[in-house]
């Protein structure tokens, strides 16, 4: 595999995100590059901006406009995109659609815009999976121009949270030519928190901190808490929540932002964790002193407010729920079997998520939906002269020096125990209500229809953007599953379908990403309305789930959209679409 260098010599080494409060008209010069960054008791070459990971915060007034002069010191081509930011379509970073790439040594000028308040962030938009994991994000934090926006806090404690894939103290290898882990993308196996491993944080007695917290990992699903604290749901992807909201804990899916404020009630070790359904991650360790915060905010912690431009947006949701569709966007997994066109003797099929799932014919898994792998039968090598020494590989008997002989599969770990009848997953393009239950019947490792681990590491690291194809297919009434060739015109509002069909090879959670072309409402969840509004940019399709969104139009350009999962996006989960500018009265 030709891979990307890994040499720390001479490089310096990272250092922690500058916060960059910029005023209007200001300029600003990023520049990519590589960073030496401890993890541990390794030391790897990383990406930095500005010489930090994550890079710098951007600290800007909403309405405002800063000039941001990047020059690529990488060693392959980049562009930088501002995500979620409603901006000038030309500087939205999308490589030959919007901008040529910046190569290595190049230069190129954005000028970026802040219409909305909030958390937004900002990456490559060329081999993310790549420049991504190794550390080129940055977060930028909007503030409102209206007083009172947010409820009042006593500090902003801006987190990026992440993972890294390490295999014997380096980071996984990346191919220069393709795309590796396409199937699930990369889940890492180290926790970055702000770009550090467990972090310590301080806050005093009585301390509200307000988290902002984006999720730049690859894949992987984040479900953060803070055990034994309070923690208030205020805000999203861009601005506030339609109502405050006191919550166990807050899931993000990949590129998704949530504001969290925390109040720390008594004194103590604390941490910030993830947790999933099987296991915890540490991300921080916060101690809470004595010391008592001040002024007092404990009461004003306790009032849930309501924001009264979400709250109109719901005045008009009923009619948004009775429409039908302006458009429907099926995801669809087509995945090669390696296994199944070079096989040459019995082939049984197993499914790569639940091994115990064996099938004598090409099928789908019953338990989660998956295309079932061939496999060739098990073969163990063993010693003729002593038959207890057996080994999984070819090898040489401990006892005697003897090379060890294949022998024939046992037969053992064919047990068919699923029985044929039941294997097929019933589901049809009309039985959506029947998949969707069948999502539920995930083992625990995907309850509700998030893949919270790589359960299929090995397979999934061998899969390419060539073998594994992510589709965005249009079923929107007429286009029978033709590719997306999307037309709207500035000011329009558009329903949009996102099906995440079970009729898949692979069927998996997806965090779908429209660029600045506007900002949308998550409107219901198999047809149950959204409880609680809040502008998006992402939004996160469980397995087998359909979602129904409504995309306000706003900014004439070519947008993309695509899957926040880096791998996916870069095997073919993406699309661009038009707006027109509206026709001036
Ligand atoms: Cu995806």
């Amino acid at each position: 595999m030709d891979t990307f260098s890994t040499d720390i010599t001479d490089l310096p080494e990272a250092t922690p995100p500058a916060v960059l409060e910029l005023a209007d008209g200001d300029e600003l010069q990023l520049r990519p590059g590589p960073v030496a960054k401890r993890l541990g008791d390794t030391t790897v070459r990383m990406l930095g901006y500005n010489g930090s990971i994550p890079g710098p915060t951007l600290r800007v007034r909403q309405g405002s406009e800063v000039v941001v002069h990047v020059t690529n010191h990488t060693d392959l081509d980049t562009t930088v995109h501002w995500h979620g930011l409603r901006l000038e379509n030309r500087f939205d970073g999308v490589p030959h659609e919007t901008q040529a790439p910046i190569p290595p040594g190049g230069e190129f000028t954005y000028r970026i815009q802040f219409p909305d308040p909030g958390l937004y962030w900002y990456h490559p938009h060329i081999r993310e999976d790549v420049t991504q994991e190794l550390g080129l994000y940055g977060s930028i934090l909007v503030d409102p121009t209206e007083p009172d926006y947010w409820p009042p806090a006593h500090r902003d404690v801006v987190l990026t949270l992440d993972d890294l894939l390490l295999e014997d103290g380096a980071i996984a290898p990346f191919s220069r030519t393709e795309t590796n882990y396409a199937a699930m993308g990369r889940y890492g196996n180290l926790m970055l928190t702000g770009g550090e491993t467990d972090p310590t944080f301080t806050a005093h007695t009585g301390e509200v901190i307000r988290l902002w917290l984006t999720n730049t990992a690859n894949s992987r699903v984040f479900r953060v808490t803070v055990p034994e604290a309070r923690l208030k749901l205020v805000g999203g992807d861009s601005g506030r929540m339609e109502h405050e909201e006191f919550v166990p804990d807050v899931v993000l899916a990949p590129s998704e932002r949530a504001v969290v404020d925390v109040l720390f009630e008594r004194a103590g070790a604390f941490a910030l964790e993830h947790r999933t359904p099987n296991r915890t991650y540490r991300l921080a360790a916060i101690t809470v002193t004595s010391e008592v915060a001040e002024p007092p905010l404990t009461e004003q912690f306790a009032v849930l407010r309501t924001a009264p431009e979400l709250v109109a947006e719901r005045a008009r949701l009923e009619t948004w729920l009775a429409a039908p569709p302006d458009k429907v966007l099926a995801i669809v997994a087509e995945m090669d079997d390696p296994g199944a066109a070079t096989a040459t003797g019995p082939v049984t099929y197993a499914c790569p998520m639940h091994p115990e799932v064996v099938s004598d014919e090409p099928r789908r898994c019953p338990k989660c939906g998956m295309k079932l792998m061939a496999t060739t039968p098990p073969v163990t090598y063993a010693c003729p002269m002593h038959p207890e020494v057996v080994s999984d590989e070819p090898g040489r008997c401990p006892k005697c020096g003897m090379k060890l002989m294949a022998t024939a599969p046992t037969g053992a770990s064919a047990s068919h125990d699923m029985g044929h009848g039941a294997a097929t997953p019933e589901t049809s393009a009309a039985g959506h209500s029947a998949a969707h239950a069948h999502a539920h019947h995930h083992g625990s490792a995907t309850a509700d229809g998030i893949e919270w681990e790589d359960e299929m590491a090995e397979m999934n690291r061998a899969t390419t953007t060539a073998t594994m194809r992510w589709k965005l297919l249009d079923r929107t009434a007429g286009r029978d599953g033709l590719p997306v060739d999307w037309r709207f015109t500035a000011g329009q509002q558009v329903k949009i379908r996102l099906v995440n069909e079970m009729d898949s090879d692979h069927p998996m959670h997806h965090p779908f990403h429209i660029h600045g072309a506007g900002r949308f409402l998550v409107l219901a969840r198999d047809g149950a309305p959204e409880p609680n509004l809040v502008w998006k940019d992402t939004v996160l399709i469980p397995t087998g789930q359909t979602v129904d969104i409504l995309l306000d139009v706003t900014n004439p350009g070519l947008w993309m959209a695509h899957c926040h999962i880096a791998e996916h996006m870069h095997s073919g989960m993406m699309f661009s679409f038009t707006v027109d500018r509206a026709a001036t009265p």
